[in-house]
C-alpha cells in the first residue's frame, strides 16, 4: 500500500463484489465526515498517524483491492468477529485474517425485521452491513468464523450463516483445566477447517513464523501503549484506538513496521516531554465492550471535553495486545497448547468468574496514571452491563473514581453524554 497511489475508482471492484453502490457511497461519505471531524481537527498529532489517515482514506479501497488480488491468485480470506479466533492458525494455513467491523449504525430497519430491536449495536451493525450489501470485507471473506461467546452473537451467526459461509467455534464459559482442554480441541477442528479452505497444510514451520509475526504486531502496539503512561500523553486516545482498530485488518508485516515507526516517534516525544494535551488534562482509562471501526464516539466526547484517554481495557485495546504467545514451541502440538493457554487468558465478560478483568482494570488505571475510569457498555450487552457492577466495586475498593456509561452507536445521546463526561472530569 503506497501513499503515493493515484486516485483510483473502485466502483467496478465493488460492483463485482455485489455491493449496493449508492448506499455504499452514502456510508463512505458519512464515515469520511466523521473521521475528518474526530481526527483531522486534532492538534499536534504524531507524524506517524499519516499512515493511519491514509489507511482510513482507503478503508474500502486499496486494502480491499489487496484482498481481491490475493483471492484472484487462489488466496483465501477468513473474516472474524472475536479475539478468541486465532489469527496465527489462519495465517499458518496460508489464509489472511480480517476482523469484520461492526461499529456503525447501518441498515437497522432491515435487521429489525429478522432480529429483536433490543439487540446490541455491534451485532445489529454487522448484520446491517450484510443485509444492505455495503461491506466489501464480508464479501471478500471466503469463510466467516463466529464463536459461542454471547447469546446475541450465537443467534446472529445462525442468520448470517443463511447468507454467508459461516463456521462457529464453540467457546467454553469458564477457565478450568477441562475448559482449556476443550478450547484446545476446538483449535484442532478450526485448523482442519482452515486447511480444508486453503488446501494447504499448517506446519510447525509456518505456525512458528505466524506466531512470531502476530506477536511482533502485538509488541508494536505494546510499545505505543507504554508511551501513554507519560504525562503529557504523546498521542491522543482516539489515535491510539484507531491504531488498534486497524490492526484487525491491515497487512500484518507492513502494519507492524508502520506502528513501530509510530512508537519510535512517541518514545521520542516522551523523552522530550512533548504531548498532545496539557499535562493537567484529566486522564481516563476506558474499559468495556469493544469499539469496532468506525466507533470513536466516547473517545471523541472525552477528548473534546478536555480529557485524555490513556488506555483501553477492551478487545480493541489491551486485551488484544497485552499477552503474547510463547515463541519457544517446536512442534505443532506444543504451539497449539501455547495458543490455547494464551487465548483462554483473555478476560471477556462472557466468562464466569472473571476476576482477572477486575485485576487488569485496577492495574492499568495505576500503570497509566489514570485519574478515573469509564466503564463503557453497549445497551443490551447483558454480560458487560452486569459485570459493570463488579468493575465499580473493584475500583471503589481501590479508591479509583468510576463512571458507568451505557450507550449505542447513535448520535442522539452525545449531548447528554458530554454533560456527564464533563461533570466526571471536573470531579476526578
Ligand atoms: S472476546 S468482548 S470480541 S465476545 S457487545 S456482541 S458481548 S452483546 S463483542 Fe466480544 Fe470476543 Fe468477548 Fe471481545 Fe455480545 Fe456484548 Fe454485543 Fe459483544
Amino acid at each position: 500500500m503506497s501513499e503515493d497511489s493515484a486516485v483510483v475508482d473502485y466502483h467496478p471492484m465493488w460492483e463485482e463484489l455485489g455491493i449496493d453502490l449508492p448506499t455504499h457511497d452514502a456510508l463512505l461519505s458519512a464515515v469520511g465526515q466523521m473521521y475528518g471531524d474526530a481526527f483531522l481537527t486534532q492538534e499536534n498529532r504524531p507524524a506517524g498517524m499519516s499512515y493511519l489517515d491514509f489507511v482510513m482514506s482507503e478503508v474500502h479501497g486499496l486494502r480491499v483491492k489487496e484482498l481481491h488480488d490475493f483471492r484472484a491468485t487462489g488466496g483465501k480470506i477468513v473474516g472474524t468477529f472475536c479475539l478468541y479466533v486465532p489469527e496465527e492458525i489462519v495465517r499458518a494455513a496460508g489464509a489472511w485474517c480480517v476482523g469484520l467491523c461492526a461499529g456503525a449504525e447501518f441498515g437497522y430497519d432491515e435487521v429489525e425485521r429478522i432480529m429483536p430491536r433490543n439487540t446490541c449495536a455491534l451485532i445489529k451493525s454487522f448484520m446491517g452491513f450484510e443485509l444492505t450489501n455495503v461491506c466489501p470485507y464480508i464479501k471478500e471473506s471466503d469463510l466467516i468464523v463466529g464463536e459461542t461467546t454471547c447469546d446475541g452473537k450465537k443467534k446472529a451467526y445462525e442468520l448470517l450463516g443463511e447468507m454467508q459461509n459461516v463456521y462457529v467455534m464453540e467457546l467454553p464459559q469458564m477457565k478450568r483445566p477441562q475448559d482449556i482442554a476443550f478450547y484446545r480441541a476446538e483449535l484442532d477442528d478450526f485448523r482442519a477447517k482452515v486447511e480444508e479452505l486453503t488446501g494447504k497444510a499448517l506446519t510447525a514451520e509456518t505456525l512458528k513464523a505466524s506466531i512470531k509475526e502476530v506477536n511482533d504486531k502485538r509488541r508494536a502496539l505494546q510499545r505505543i501503549a507504554a508511551t501513554r503512561a507519560a504525562s503529557p500523553a504523546p498521542i491522543s486516545g482516539k489515535d491510539a484506538l484507531l491504531a488498534t482498530q486497524v490492526a484487525f485488518y491491515d497487512d500484518v508485516p507492513r502494519y507492524t513496521q508502520m506502528m513501530n515507526a509510530l512508537a519510535d516517534e512517541l518514545e521520542e516525544r516522551v523523552a522530550d516531554g512533548a504531548g498532545v494535551a496539557p499535562a493537567a488534562a484529566k486522564r481516563v482509562l476506558i474499559t468495556g465492550t469493544p469499539m469496532a471501526l468506525p466507533n470513536w464516539k466516547l473517545h471523541d466526547i472525552i477528548e473534546k471535553s478536555g480529557g485524555i484517554v490513556v488506555g483501553e481495557e477492551m478487545c480493541t485495546g489491551s486485551r488484544y495486545y497485552d499477552t503474547l504467545v510463547p515463541e519457544d514451541g517446536e512442534t505443532v502440538e506444543e504451539m497449539f497448547d501455547a495458543l490455547a493457554a494464551k487465548y483462554m487468558d483473555i478476560n471477556c465478560a462472557c466468562f464466569t468468574p472473571n476476576q482477572g478483568r477486575m485485576d487488569d482494570i485496577v492495574r492499568m488505571a495505576r500503570e497509566y496514571n489514570a485519574d478515573g475510569v469509564i466503564d463503557y457498555a453497549l445497551n443490551f450487552c447483558a454480560t458487560y452491563q452486569a459485570e459493570a457492577f463488579s468493575v465499580e466495586k473493584a475500583l471503589q475498593q481501590a479508591g479509583i473514581p468510576i463512571m458507568k456509561i451505557d450507550t449505542d452507536y447513535s448520535a442522539e445521546d452525545i449531548g447528554q453524554l458530554s454533560t456527564r463526561v464533563e461533570a466526571f472530569l471536573e470531579m476526578i
